[in-house]
């Protein structure tokens, strides 16, 4: 999803134009002055169009840097261009050029390390500067003949920290931002507040309902300039009245002062789309479903306990096959059923001990079109499809189908497909953009619950079933985890889906410290979660999710483009509402925030010892095979330890030694929760730590407690584990042996310490038909069925745009694997049976949930590592012997856990064979092989491809 960056500082051509304007300078130095007839006259309009950089930074009050990547040599006088109020650059204030100061660039560390850096000194008094940034501020030097010989615009999202949070009762203490109901003297008011500290002008508008013909009343509201806080009171009773408000404000995008009309980033209730915010006291009755208040949620004794189900929230039901209600489907509704498929594969694995529900973006987002009327489902009608998009290829020119299968739905078109074609993803990609799929990774409005989810999107609704939905999960025994999304909007500038940035232009958002453009490396316009402000909106909506909607813990995307400090300061925040949350994430270590180089990030290896969780990378590719960027052939060649990596090599395979033994070594460290500190045998035959097993250039183990790590084998992004085990298995292995590898991957998380982590239907050998990325590709290829009829492979080549590269491989597999990776309902039921009982055998013994790094060094140990491995064995040894330490399991003495990665039967060979037995959960299993598993003379037999656990 990558786009070009947008240009920030200057006009975009096409949607502004500005009358020129030419001023005569005054100047300015820290008082106002007398005009300089000596300086030259600046053409704003020209001066704003033709600049390309914004390169200055105003950081501090007093401090401005400007950087250069290459050399940077400013000969004459150097000025802050800016406005005396009328939009246009009719200030100059001279600087002075001062020492870098090495303090100030420990405090912005990524400004430091470029070539050119000049420092200014700015003297002007904090209600000067105040004034300044409510219109444009370029940096200016003239040269001989009084031209413009450069210029920059100045970047000065900080400087509004400085002015407006440092206080210690300012903005970012103030908890009263949106709309907010009150009473004094005995009356009751309504009170706005907007933080707008470089508007020029805020007012609120209040409309009695959403509709674009109705009459807003106007109230001007008041800027506190001490906080920048905008705010206005509305005396009397409101509940559920609409409102907007309106800016007057310099947006650098217009390059000049324009009327913004926009919603409320601090909105607790919309509008169908978004289009209003809505007032809302979420304490009232009528926002409650019955029992609300009182309902009680799940506890776990210890983080450890937590096992997370990622679960989409349309994926859930879309295909449901026994709902009391159609229109429940793809909706909050649905997880209030009583006996849906759905229901009951939930309620089943609850009783195996699954504890959390983890949905996919729930907050509003802005790609999915919330009223049904103009958008497509699978089961509306071909008729309805070519009526929104009369240009998709079923509806144009010589297409007959349009017209001939007119009334059937575009679920029974989809069906009547070959599946070895590309008629499908053709039809879904075309139609993507105005359907009812999109997993959500686009925040709208972080604090208000998605729309389309909403079995009606206006107003109070949605809020009501959203909370029927967490009370529901809640009363079958489940916690809630909501998946939260803060470090990128889903658009800035002036696009209908931006908010903050068309209220505060420029801070909300993190640019690029010489173009000014803002920077994407998440996907999309990524937030400054650095800044002040936007880390309090971040904490305030958490509170929010998790006081009023009783949300039990948060995943964080692309955490490590957040920093630490700020992850452990919302955390706080979170626990005092509700102690036993839990925060984990992704802590990549990526883009322009990669290495540190803004602030300590919140990343792997950085929140080691938090007991905030990162997803391991480490286990998931040494099981998977890793490559998740390659594609074709590539993917075929990069087995992992579960399809088949140094134990049955496909016919592209060559020998892979080496990268087998550090695989297996890094699975065992990730068996002991990824410690840096774990201490193990490697496969050279050398003592070493977690840390010192290399996963590319970085350490495998980076973790300090187990809460530290999620353990996973497949999540939404990427692959199903299904799809990805396909690619790499050999041709001739047959449908049974498939199934087998599917849920020996699947035992890796499950029986490791540390947080396990799984993609809905993973354990019903769930595929999207090879596609790498189903973010925008509809119920068609995101299908669950609970019923077990179809594992959803082979529905139709995935879509050209993620995939058209790995057709030909796909094809090949298709044919050659004739038919041996297509599966029936009991297969699908054989692997569901084994999920359970690895479940059930985890949450049997808190020997698998060690809570703490010292027990993990003494009770986690690997027979079978070293020089000398038997191949392709893993066993795992975990103790609650004397010498272990308390007694944690008084069932136990020790548990073995023995991982035949072979596609053949072994005896793994072990001395101390005495007291040993199968499992009591193993005993019960209904699999021939699982119960084969057994003890010998000279050690353990275990069937092919699968994992025995003995106790004594
Ligand atoms: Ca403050
Ligand atoms: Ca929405
Ligand atoms: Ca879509
Ligand atoms: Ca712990």
């Amino acid at each position: 999803m990558n786009i070009a960056p947008t240009r920030r500082f200057f006009g975009k051509s096409k949607s502004v134009s500005i009358p020129a304007f030419t001023v005569t300078l005054s100047l300015l130095s820290g008082c106002l002055a007398e005009p300089d007839s000596s300086l030259p006259q600046l053409d704003s309009q020209q001066l704003i169009t033709q600049t390309q950089t914004a390169q200055a930074h105003w950081l501090t009050s007093e401090n401005l840097l400007l950087v250069a990547e290459t050399s940077l040599a400013i000969e004459t006088d150097i000025y802050l261009a800016t406005s005396s109020g009328t939009g246009n650059l009719d200030n100059l204030v001279k600087l002075s050029k001062r020492q870098v100061d090495d303090d100030l660039l420990d405090n912005f560390p990524h400004l430091a390390s470029f070539d050119t850096l000049l420092s200014y000194r700015v003297d002007l008094t904090n209600a000067e500067i105040k004034e300044f940034v409510k219109g444009p501020v370029y940096l200016v030097s003239f040269d001989e003949q009084q031209q413009v010989a450069f210029s920059t615009a100045v970047q000065f999202g900080f400087l509004l920290d400085e002015l407006y949070t440092r206080a210690v009762n300012d903005a970012d203490e103030y908890q009263q931002f949106g709309a907010t109901h009150g009473i004094e003297h005995g009356k009751p008011y309504v009170q706005f507040s907007l933080w707008a500290p470089t508007a020029k002008s805020v007012a609120v508008n209040l409309y009695q309902q959403a509709d674009s013909s109705a009459q807003a009343q106007q109230l001007q509201m008041v800027e506190d300039k001490n906080s920048g806080i905008w705010s206005a009171r509305l005396p009397g009773e409101y509940h559920e009245t609409y409102y907007q408000y309106t800016l007057s404000t310099y947006h650098p995008e217009a390059g000049k002062i324009v009327e913004i009309t926009t919603t409320d980033p601090y909105s607790l209730s919309l509008s169908t789309n978004s289009v209003y915010s809505q007032i809302i006291d979420l304490n009232a009755a009528k926002t409650m479903p019955e029992g609300w208040s009182e309902h009680l949620v799940p506890e776990v004794e210890n983080i450890e306990d937590n096992v997370f189900y990622e679960t989409h929230i349309g994926d859930f039901s879309a295909h449901e096959k026994n709902l009391s209600n159609p229109a429940f489907s793809g909706k909050y509704k649905a997880f209030t059923e009583k006996n849906s498929d759905g229901i009951r594969h939930f309620k089943e694995l609850q009783k195996a001990g699954l504890n959390n529900i983890h949905l996919l973006p729930a907050f509003d987002i802005g790609t999915v079109n919330e009223d049904p009327d103009l958008r497509v489902s699978l089961a509306d009608t071909v008729a309805k499809l070519c009526q929104l998009k009369p240009e998709h290829s079923w509806c144009t020119g010589e297409a007959k189908l349009g017209q001939e299968r007119s009334q059937e739905t575009l679920l029974s078109v989809l069906q009547s497909f070959d599946p070895r074609s590309a008629n499908a993803q053709q039809a879904v990609s075309e139609w993507r953009d105005i359907d009812d799929y999109n997993w959500g990774y686009d925040p709208f409005h972080y604090t208000v619950p998605e729309g389309s989810y909403a079995t009606d999107p206006m107003g109070v609704t949605r809020i009501i079933e959203f909370r029927e939905m967490v009370q529901s999960l809640h009363q079958l025994g489940f916690r809630v985890i909501m998946d939260v999304v803060y470090n990128h909007t889903h658009k800035a500038g002036l696009e209908t889906t931006s908010v903050l940035d068309k209220i505060v232009p420029n801070y909300y958002q993190r640019l690029n410290p010489i173009s000014g453009a803002i920077e994407q490396s998440t996907c999309c316009d990524n937030t400054a979660t650095e800044r002040a402000m936007m880390a309090k909106l971040m904490v305030d909506s958490l509170v929010v999710w998790s006081r009023d909607y009783k949300i039990d813990g948060f995943r964080f995307d692309l955490m490590g483009h957040q920093p630490k400090d700020l992850m452990l300061e919302a955390r706080e925040a979170v626990q005092v509402v509700d102690p036993d949350t839990y925060f984990y994430g992704e802590g990549w270590n990526f883009g322009e925030v990669a290495n540190n180089q803004r602030f300590v990030q919140a990343s792997q290896l950085e929140l080691a010892g938090t007991e905030i969780g990162t997803f391991s990378d480490r286990l998931r590719d040494a099981v998977r095979g890793g490559a998740f960027n390659a594609s074709g052939d590539d993917i075929r060649k990069a087995q992992g330890i579960g399809n088949g990596l140094g134990t049955y090599g496909n016919e592209l395979t060559t020998d892979s030694h080496d990268q087998f033994n550090n695989a297996m070594d890094q699975i065992r460290v990730g068996l002991a929760a990824n410690l840096a500190t774990f201490p193990l045998t490697n496969s050279a035959g050398k003592q070493v730590q977690g840390k010192d097993i290399l996963y590319g250039d970085q350490p495998t183990g980076y973790a300090l407690d187990p809460a530290d790590t999620i353990n996973y084998v497949s999540k939404h992004d990427n692959q199903t584990l299904w799809d990805n085990n396909q690619y790499r298995l050999p041709y001739d292995m047959s449908t049974e042996d498939r199934v087998r590898t599917q849920i020996l991957s699947l035992a890796y998380p499950l029986m490791a310490q540390g947080i396990p982590f799984i993609h809905m239907g993973s354990e019903l050998l769930r595929s999207k038909a090879f596609l790498r990325d189903s973010y925008d590709y509809g119920d068609w290829f995101n299908q669950v069925d609970f019923s077990m009829q179809t594992n959803n492979y082979n529905v139709g080549l995935p879509p050209a745009e993620k995939d058209q590269q790995n057709w030909s491989l796909i094809g090949d597999l298709l044919s050659r694997n004739e038919g041996r990776d297509l599966v029936k309902e009991k297969h699908i039921r054989w692997s569901k049976q084994r999920f359970i009982e690895y479940l059930s055998i985890r949450m049997s013994s808190p020997l698998f949930r060690l809570t703490n790094a010292e027990d993990i060094h003494q009770r986690v140990s690997f027979e079978n590592a070293g020089a000398d491995q038997q191949p392709g064995i893993i066993a795992m040894k975990l103790s609650d012997s004397i010498d272990a330490g308390t007694d944690l399991d008084a069932k136990v003495n020790d548990i073995l856990v023995i991982f035949n990665n072979q596609a053949e039967a072994v005896n793994f060979a072990y001395a101390d064979l005495a007291g040993w037995q199968l499992h009591p959960v193993q005993q019960q299993s209904d699999d021939a092989l699982i119960k084969a598993s057994r003890v010998t003379k000279t050690g353990f037999d275990i069937g092919k491809l699968t994992v025995a656990v003995f106790v004594r």
